[in-house]
């Protein structure tokens, strides 16, 4: 999961872990299931486009219920399009904690819902900020953000690599990728971020 900044900064670990036992002490306190973000609104279908790449994602993330549920679009006045990448949920591969990591992150960010984004260039190369796997697996603990511009001599595809929904230009060997196609709606993430924390204010 990608913070609302484009560039993640750096981030202390016992934060997490403080962050964690926080959620797991405040569980008992707040309403289950978490709300869902309903981020279609009255958002305009668009075509998807010129470059945009196919998105493939593990089979048993899909079957766990973590669905793309759309990718919404942004015309960058630099030139390009902003893509973000709406899933329904993630889920740790630890089950007795993904409902605190759940929790942790509506708590954050005011939403359970994950948006991934990324960038299309002019030249239709991809830029994944703070939404790069690198060589990381699907069930990786600690799932770690990384930066990076994939030319697109390599890449018409990119595959869910971790279980946050971190992406590659190349799949993990023994899993079982599926192509899925979504709705292309009109939205920045900024736009879509103010809008969680609109429904769901601190
Ligand atoms: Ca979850």
């Amino acid at each position: 999961m990608a913070e609302p900044n484009s560039i993640p900064k750096p981030k202390r670990r016992w934060r997490r872990y403080l962050v964690l036992a926080v959620a797991l002490l405040a569980a008992p306190c707040l309403p289950w299931p978490l709300p869902r973000a309903e981020l279609e609104g009255q958002r305009p279908a668009l075509a998807p486009p010129a470059g945009a790449p196919e998105i493939w994602i593990p089979r048993q993330d899909l079957e766990g219920g973590n669905e793309l549920r759309a990718i919404f679009v942004h015309e960058l006045p630099e030139g390009g399009h902003e893509l973000t990448l709406w899933f329904r949920d993630e889920d740790h591969p630890w089950a007795p904690i993904d409902n605190a990591y759940d929790l942790y992150r509506w708590l954050r960010w005011s939403r359970v819902d994950d948006l991934e984004t990324v960038t299309l260039t002019p030249a239709r190369d991809l830029a994944l900020p703070g939404t790069a796997a690198r060589e990381q697996p699907f069930d990786v603990f600690w799932a770690e953000h990384h930066t990076a511009l994939i030319g697109r001599g390599g890449a018409d595809r990119l595959y869910v690599r971790t279980w946050n929904h971190l992406l590659s230009n190349e799949p993990q060997a023994g899993i079982d990728y599926q192509p899925v196609k979504v709705q292309f709606l009109k939205g920045s993430r900024a736009e879509l971020e103010a809008e969680v924390q609109a429904a769901w204010p601190d």
